[in-house]
């Protein structure tokens, strides 16, 4: 009988976990524990780190997990490096479930760097409204910009105020809409959305909102993943637990 680990946070995560729900396959569901309410699931969910690679490798023994899914967001780097680790350690079939990154059409004026810090650096220069759509773990960094206005939006309000002397704070869980996000905009001015190309429809309203507006953005690039397997839809998650099971694994 599959039991899957399943490394959530992520739309694609919460609708693999519904299908793996309806097809009675025993999952669980694991959260960082970074907000306060995260999403309700239709499985098991456990929430905390696992303590590193050897927590994650004993975790996976220890509960007989047969399958790793990481269905995390492709900004969290540190978490698949160790799930891939992880899996070999213990010796576990390991897939992950992402979303090819967002790509510039007609009408995006976007200019790409390649982290957080090449980010900081290119805020240097008169004084801007700018949408900071990154949420909270890297808004300290932006303070080496502290010229700036800024529309911050979070998911749980922060126990302390941001380190950013002008800032306006939303506090509010994506899924996010094309007509909310110019709304927003719109009220606050925004001559600048910075974000992370996190790809998925959970946060790309923010970038139709921008190319509705004329609006330019500062599109910060993935972190590099290491060799593993991906697919891009639920479906074929199942599809492969499927195939293992044929396998007698
Ligand atoms: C804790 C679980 C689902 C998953 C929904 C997706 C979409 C909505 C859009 C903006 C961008 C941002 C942020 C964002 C989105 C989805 C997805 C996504 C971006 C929850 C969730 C957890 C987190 C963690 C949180 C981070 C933050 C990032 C806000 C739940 C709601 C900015 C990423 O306060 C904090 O510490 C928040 C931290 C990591 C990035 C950051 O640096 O602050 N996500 N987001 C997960 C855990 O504990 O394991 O609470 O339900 C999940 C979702 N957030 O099931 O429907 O699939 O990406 N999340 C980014 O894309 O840049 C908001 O504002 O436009
Ligand atoms: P990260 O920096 O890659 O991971 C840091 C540590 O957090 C990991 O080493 C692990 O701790 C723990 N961790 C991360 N994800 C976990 C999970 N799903 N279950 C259990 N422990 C987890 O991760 P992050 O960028 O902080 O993202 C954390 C969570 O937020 C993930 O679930 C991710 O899908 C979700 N999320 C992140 C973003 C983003 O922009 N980064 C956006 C949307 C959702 P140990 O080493 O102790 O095991």
């Amino acid at each position: 009988m599959p039991n899957i680990l399943l490394l959530g946070g992520t739309t694609e995560g919460s609708a693999l976990a519904r299908l793996l729900a309806v097809r009675g396959i025993g999952t669980t569901l694991s959260y960082a524990g970074l907000t306060a309410h995260p999403r309700a699931q239709p499985v098991p969910v456990r929430v905390g780190g696992f303590g590193g690679v050897a927590g994650l490798a004993d975790y996976l023994r220890d509960n007989r997990v047969t399958h790793l899914v990481d269905a995390t967001h492709p900004f969290a780097a540190q978490m698949s490096a160790h799930a891939v680790a992880a899996a070999r350690l213990a010796g576990v079939p390991h897939i992950a479930l992402t979303r090819p990154p967002w790509q510039p059409v007609a009408g995006d004026r976007w200019t790409r760097v390649p982290d957080i810090d090449a980010a900081v650096a290119a805020l240097a220069g008169p004084v801007r409204r700018i949408m900071l759509a990154l949420g909270r773990m890297h808004v300290g960094a932006f303070a080496a910009q502290a010229q700036h206005h800024y529309l911050l939006r979070f998911v749980d309000a922060p126990d302390r105020p941001p380190a950013l002397p002008r800032h306006s704070l939303i506090v509010d869980r994506g899924p996010f809409t094309r007509d909310g996000d110019i709304a927003l905009m719109q009220a606050h001015g925004v001559d600048l959305v910075v974000a992370k190309n996190a790809g998925g429809s959970g946060a790309d309203a923010k970038l139709v909102a921008a190319r509705a507006l004329g609006l330019p953005v500062l599109m910060i690039d993935r972190p590099i993943l290491p060799e593993r397997m991906e697919v891009m839809r639920p479906e074929e998650v199942i599809a492969w637990i499927d195939h293992a099971a044929d396998r007698g694994v």
